[in-house]
């Protein structure tokens, strides 16, 4: 039976919220996701768990530890993750009895995953159209018969940023041994746009900040991400930047909660007496995509301030000394910069010329400065651009390679940043493929293989037949989610590792299987014992995540043993890989990645044992040591404030969408329809809008509308049925929520260079319904 409207509650309320990020509201947030997903109360202590050095490594964001965890070391988003692993609702066999998969078509991802965890692993039976049980020896010959029937160009393994290093290094194996180098992974619509930059500036794929340098900086800098709700564990660095009086400038189309007010819930004084902290001391409102026009601004006034400080004989404000050791193209960069006119970085930015100005008289005064990205930088079509004029600025002032200062991309999945680092990555020349090659005795892929975007353009002309995913809920994330869909259901074979049902198992291949695995937070037994599984932080630290909770189910595998379970049934036996014995004992695999890696692994086991705090990989850049082509930091130089070249010739009428993520998911995991720092509750499908806007087009708040694709190749795309909610965000720029609004995101309208998606600047068209709406009515 089909429901009718899945995705609003019976009471729909859009109203400011003036509470601050953290508080009463986070703690009422955690307990409401504890008792929703019928946690036991004998499991809520584990929440104390959570990021200790005993404990597992939090399940949601990529933040690093402090090497002082306070009791706490979580926040609502993190528990929220936990509850949602640990809960006690299963989704077994019973319940795909009674429903065809055609009846889950009209599911919503938030009703789809409320069913709990999967118990055991199953594959579709086309005559019933059900998924209905067998047995994981059944699972894996019936997807190695697919895949050997294939060439091995034809299949794509990606992995979504949550498994660990042990879990992804035998993965990628499994895929090059097989014989490709299709390892797209979700860093590919996320932050490939960093690990494509920061390469060419300061030779290195990662950021250079850890958690100490909060105590050493002297101004913090947001560039597109929203920590209160990505990566809420960070507030308490802001915290105590604040409390030492240091600035921190914001630059957001949103007025964002957490970038604004905190209130630490882990303290009782400031719980009781309501204490905020303002977190940031300046908040620029600039345009999508303003970044990079804003940076280049900053620029001028920086020359303009040193200028005057030479003339006047005071201290530069550039760090002179700095620039001539150790960057490279700095005259270029300067004759770049003298190029643009003021009237067009005010018009590209959305910010005036004084506020500029005002930022960058802070970035200059300060010794030692921080610059935290997100999304907001790297999903635009000039996102790499972006990031580089970011490590321009902050090489200006000799900001790389000092204490309390340095490049700070805030990554998103728990080990995202670790899985590139073991190998998950489709450009051969990022594997160390001859060192594969003489471990494991075999002729590894050298062609480069497909990432995200590739992935789906092969999906789209038939070229891809067949889909594994280690993790991850792919086709709702993804752009294009109508012709995706379309185009996915032709394909041979998909294959879900996942823990709770979600729309790619909706949406299949020909033949297909659901495979259930252990989340981090479950005890994983082996052969050898307990086992315990490493992650990479955003900081580039390495740490132990030890399970503490009973399986989901007595049928479910971990990751490792169903990378082996398929790699045994698929390939020939090699007498060098070890399969059963690596998922025996975790610890072999960390001795391979080690033989693999010894500049950044040596030791894995000891020092992994030896470090309960982690230890860190090499930092080149934190060291000043560049390794770039000309062994310098390079400044790279733009030719233009990026016009969007995606955008249609005529913007009459043209919106630019911007896609968001509420309080109340991870990612396509959607928890519930409030988004409570925004003020919205009850509904997911609504369109932020300025309110001059909202008279231009004549709307009211909660007016019916359909959102059309504007973008300039006039392939239908639409999303019906969204409400004006009128918000504080820029004239000509709208926000929808992720994934809801995917449909009208074009595949190729993507950031230059990695291929991330530019999620953040949607061309779109707003067209009105007529009649009666079928909605809801708002209560403001
Ligand atoms: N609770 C929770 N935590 C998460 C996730 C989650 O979904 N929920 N997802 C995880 C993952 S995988 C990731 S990648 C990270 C994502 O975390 P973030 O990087 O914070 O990503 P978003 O929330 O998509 O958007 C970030 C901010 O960019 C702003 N923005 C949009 N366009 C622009 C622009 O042009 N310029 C600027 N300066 N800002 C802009 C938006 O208003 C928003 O505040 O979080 C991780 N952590
Ligand atoms: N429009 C728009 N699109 C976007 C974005 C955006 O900002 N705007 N953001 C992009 C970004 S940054 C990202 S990272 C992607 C991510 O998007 P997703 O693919 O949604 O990422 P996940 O959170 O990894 O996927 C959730 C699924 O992972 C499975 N899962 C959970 N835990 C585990 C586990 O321990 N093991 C395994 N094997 N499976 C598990 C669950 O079944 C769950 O359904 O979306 C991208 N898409
Ligand atoms: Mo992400």
């Amino acid at each position: 039976m089909a429901k009718q409207k899945p995705r609003e509650k019976s009471r729909v309320r859009i109203a400011p919220y003036d509470g601050p990020v953290g508080g009463w509201g986070s703690l009422k947030g955690v307990t409401e996701i504890m008792w929703r997903e019928a946690v036991p109360l004998s499991d809520w202590p584990s929440l104390l768990k959570q990021n200790k050095s005993d404990g597992f490594a939090c399940v949601s964001c990529s933040y690093g530890r402090p090497d002082e965890p306070g009791l706490f070391e979580i926040c609502e988003n993190g528990a929220k993750a936990t509850a949602w692993e640990i809960t006690d609702k299963r989704c077994g066999p019973d319940f795909f009895a009674e429903h065809t998969v055609a009846e889950l078509e009209s599911w919503s991802d938030l009703e789809l995953e409320e069913q709990g965890r999967l118990t055991e692993p199953m594959r579709w039976d086309a005559d019933s159209d059900k998924y209905v049980p067998c047995s994981w020896d059944e699972a894996f010959e019936g997807i190695a018969s697919e895949l050997r029937a294939l060439e091995p160009e034809e299949t794509v393994f990606y992995t979504s940023g949550r498994a660990s290093l042990e879990a992804s290094y035998m993965y990628q194996l499994l895929a090059r041994l097989y014989g490709n180098n299709n390892l797209p992974d979700s860093s590919n619509m996320c932050h490939e746009s960093t690990s494509v930059a920061l390469p060419q500036t300061i030779g290195q794929a990662v950021g250079t900040v850890k958690i100490e340098d909060f105590k050493h900086t002297e101004c913090v800098m947001f560039f597109g991400q929203n920590v209160g709700v990505n990566s809420p564990r960070m507030l308490h660095q802001l915290e105590a930047v604040r409390k030492r009086d240091v600035p921190i400038l914001s630059f957001n189309p949103l007025f964002e909660r957490g970038l604004e007010r905190f209130t630490n819930p882990a303290s009782p004084i400031k719980m009781l007496t309501g204490a905020e902290t303002q977190i940031s001391t300046q908040y620029h409102q600039l345009k999508p995509g303003g970044d990079l026009a804003t940076l280049v601004g900053m620029t001028k006034t920086l020359f303009a301030m040193d200028q005057e400080a030479k003339a006047e004989g005071r201290e530069r404000i550039l760090d002179t000394d700095f620039i001539e050791k150790h960057t490279h193209g700095f005259d270029e960069f300067t004759a770049a910069m003298d190029q643009f006119l003021w009237r067009d970085i005010e018009s590209a930015s959305g910010l005036t010329r004084a506020d500029i100005e005002a930022a960058a008289k802070v970035y200059g005064q300060a010794d030692a400065v921080i610059a935290c990205y997100g999304m907001g930088l790297t999903q635009h079509r000039s996102g790499v651009l972006a990031i580089q004029m970011l490590s321009n600025l902050l090489l200006l002032c000799g900001n790389i390679g000092k204490p309390g200062a340095g490049i700070f991309p805030v990554r998103g999945h728990s080990n995202v940043q670790g899985q590139r680092t073991v190998g998950i990555t489709e450009k051969p020349k990022l594997a160390p493929l001859d060192k594969f090659a003489e471990q494991f005795g075999f002729e590894p892929p050298r062609e480069k293989g497909r990432d995200t975007v590739e992935a789906c353009q092969g999906v789209r002309d038939g070229s891809v037949k067949a889909f594994v995913s280690l993790g991850g809920n792919f086709i709702r994330a993804i752009p294009e989610t109508e012709i995706m869909e379309r185009a996915w259901r032709d394909m041979k074979l998909t294959v879900q590792i996942i823990t709770k049902l979600n729309r790619g198992a909706i949406v299949h291949g020909k033949t297909a299987y659901l495979l259930p695995c252990l989340g981090r937070i479950e005890l994983d037994r082996q052969k050898s014992g307990i086992q315990f599984v490493t992650v990479e932080d955003t900081t580039g630290r390495y740490h132990a995540s030890y399970g503490y909770s009973e399986p989901a189910s007595e049928h479910l595998l971990s990751e490792p043993a169903i990378v082996a379970g398929m790699a045994k049934a698929l390939l020939p036996e090699n007498p060098k890989v070890d399969w059963d014995g690596w998922v025996a004992d975790y610890a072999k695999v960390r001795d391979a990645i080690a033989t693999s890696y010894p500049e950044i692994f040596h030791d894995f086991n000891t020092r992994i044992k030896e470090n309960p705090k982690g230890f860190d990989r090499p930092l080149p850049a934190r060291e000043r040591e560049w390794e770039t082509p000309t062994g310098k930091a390079n400044f790279i130089s733009p030719r233009s404030l990026s016009e969007d070249p995606d955008l249609p010739a005529t913007r009459l009428g043209v919106l630019t969408l911007i896609t968001l993520r509420s309080n109340d998911q991870f990612n396509t995991t959607v928890y519930g329809l409030d988004d409570r720092l925004r003020g919205i509750d009850g509904t997911r499908m609504v369109l932020l809008m300025n309110e001059a806007d909202m008279e231009e087009w004549e709307l009211n708040e909660g007016d019916e509308i359909d959102l059309h694709g504007a973008a300039a190749d006039n392939v239908p795309r639409v999303v019906r049925g969204l409400r004006v909610v009128k918000y504080n965000i820029p004239q000509g720029a709208c926000g929808g929520y992720y994934p809801e609004c995917n449909p009208l995101l074009p595949l190729w309208h993507h950031a230059k260079g990695s291929n991330v998606p530019a999620a953040k600047s949607i061309p779109v068209r707003i067209v009105k319904r007529e009649g009666e709406s079928d909605s809801l009515p708002l209560i403001a």
